[in-house]
């Protein structure tokens, strides 16, 4: 009897084992990081080649659409979807985790920019260039395979110097106004300067954690730097990297903002700022006679006598625009009168720098890379023309009435767009596509697309720069087998291809210093 007790008992005992589900693993959001996220955006999540995973970095990105970034990748970044490898409890443990404060943001002022400098060689003085090449045609080269830069003589497309750099570099490279020395800056904050004369590296500095691009000022003597993390824009001196001024990117109403960009606004000469996650624009005066900004009690039309801003005067005189909504991904006219920035539910904003505010909004659907925008002369008119992240097409708009004047059709999505003021031709890339192998050469006087090129089949084609004369258009094989690859400009026969380690970006020192029609300034 005691027997078939405890018979029963051990069935009862194996079945009911049998039917409780076995325990489910929580996911290990930290092991998952480390596994897929922190080769980008840094293992301690401060951010490298991606940027700093942090709930006050991340701003609109949270809950869903962290989860949707996750899943489906970015357009237009180096964010690949993960919906093949991550299963969906994985991807909202990884959301969980990016959420989760740090328990200690390192502090990183004035005091821990200027500890971080290094100094590699001390400045000769020269009078001449080290080489017989022209200095101001010389092509920077930043390949971002191997994070190395390249130093290219613009007339014979020879090599003058190859030097790793930081990791990661974005943005343009920015030169002072007499071509000798550039300086480059990395997406985790490192700012550094080279003499191209010397072609040696001089000195480094970090001026942020997690940081978006530099400006150099209409003198060359400043240099600014905007950041995500901290929410800063730096100034540094020019000549010895130095802090000059460190802003704390807060609105008026003590909102704290990422600074998604800065800009060199040479004939106002100031610094531009896009401030990310706040309704306004900063002018920052780079002129040490800049008129006082505002004084006590101002007037408004509308209003009759307003409260105004502290006062401020002088270099690095501070001047905020407001605006309806957070700007980013901006645009100047030539003549730095209007900016037009992107705004939410596929619109664009222009704000008129003069008057400092808003005057138009424009429907731009497609996602227009604005910053990748360039501007000429047609038909007596000024027009800018845009690539769209999203849709494969130009726009075009006239810079007096902001009318869109006509929509070019290309085989797809690009980044960059370029041309200059010496050919009658704007280069533009489908690097977003399927057909990321093609380059579409556009007439600006007819508005149609003259000739699609290929440089290597299969392979992204991507981001133009012409030679200082405007004869030669260099386009990159964005690959890590790469290339640089040199066209006629005027016949598109290609006339030399260069190796390179996923060449992302190049600049003519001559286009640069002289804001060159058609190219990033
Ligand atoms: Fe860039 C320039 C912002 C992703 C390569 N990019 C810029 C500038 C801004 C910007 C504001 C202008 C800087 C200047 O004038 O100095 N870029 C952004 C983004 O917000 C975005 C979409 C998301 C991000 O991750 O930051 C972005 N950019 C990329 C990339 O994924 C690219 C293709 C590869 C990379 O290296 O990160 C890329 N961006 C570049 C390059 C320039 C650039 C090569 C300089 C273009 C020039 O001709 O001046």
């Amino acid at each position: 009897m005691k027997h078939r007790l405890r018979c029963k008992l051990a069935i009862a005992i194996a079945v009911a084992a049998a039917f409780t589900a076995p325990a489910v693993a929580e996911p290990n959001a930290a092991k998952l990081f480390a596994e897929h996220c922190a080769s980008c955006h840094g293992a301690d999540r401060l951010g490298g080649q991606g940027p700093a995973l942090l709930p006050e970095n991340l701003g609109r990105l949270m809950g869903p659409r962290a989860v949707a970034v996750i899943t489906e990748g970015r357009a237009a970044t180096q964010m690949p979807g993960f919906a093949p490898t991550l299963a969906k409890d994985e991807i909202a443990a990884l959301v969980a985790h990016i959420s989760t404060p740090l328990a200690s943001v390192p502090v990183w002022g004035a005091v821990e920019i200027a500890a971080s400098r290094v100094t590699h060689a001390a400045t000769p003085a020269l009078d001449r260039p080290r080489f017989d090449a022209d200095p101001l045609n010389l092509f920077v080269v930043v390949e971002s395979g191997d994070h190395h830069a390249t130093i290219l003589d613009g007339d014979r497309f020879e090599q003058l110097a190859r030097f790793p750099t930081r990791f990661a570099l974005h943005g343009g490279p920015k030169f002072t106004p007499d071509g000798r020395y550039v300086f480059f800056m990395s997406r985790d904050g490192w700012v550094s300067k080279y003499d191209l004369w010397t072609l040696t590296m001089l000195a480094e500095v970090r001026a942020g954690i997690n940081s978006r691009n530099i400006a150099i000022s209409r003198d060359g003597k400043h240099l600014a730097v905007a950041n995500y993390l901290p929410h800063t824009l730096v100034i540094l001196s020019t000549d010895d990297l130095s802090v000059e001024k460190l802003f704390d990117a807060k609105d008026k109403k003590g909102g704290s903002s990422r600074v998604s960009a800065v800009y060199q606004a040479r004939p106002r000469d100031s610094f531009i700022a896009a401030l990310k996650d706040v309704p306004e624009i900063w002018e920052i005066a780079t002129d040490p006679n800049a008129p006082p900004v505002y004084t006590g009690l101002v007037h408004s039309h509308e209003k009759g006598m307003i409260e105004a801003l502290p006062s401020s005067e002088g270099l690095f005189a501070l001047r905020r625009i407001e605006t309806p909504e957070p700007l980013d991904d901006f645009f100047f006219d030539p003549p730095y009168r209007n900016v037009i920035g992107s705004a939410r539910d596929s619109k664009a904003i222009v704000v008129n720098l003069t008057v400092g505010r808003d005057i138009k909004k424009l429907d731009m659907p497609g996602l227009p890379h604005l910053g990748s925008g360039i501007a000429w002369i047609w038909n007596g008119r000024p027009v800018m023309a845009t690539p769209h992240l999203k849709e494969g097409k130009i726009s075009i708009f006239d810079l007096l009435t902001w009318a869109k004047i006509k929509s070019i059709d290309t085989l797809g999505p690009g980044f960059f767009m370029r041309s200059h003021e010496n050919t009658p031709f704007a280069w533009a890339d489908g690097m977003l596509g399927t057909r990321k192998d093609t380059m579409a050469i556009i007439d600006k006087r007819t508005l149609e697309i003259v000739r699609t090129v290929t440089p290597a089949i299969g392979k992204t084609a991507a981001h133009v720069e012409f030679d200082r004369s405007g004869r030669y258009a260099v386009v990159s094989i964005w690959e890590m087998d790469g290339a640089l690859v040199i066209y006629d400009a005027a016949t598109f026969i290609e006339v030399k291809r260069i190796p390179m380690s996923r060449p992302s970006g190049k600049y003519n020192v001559w286009n640069k210093i002289t804001f060159s029609e058609g190219t990033s300034h």
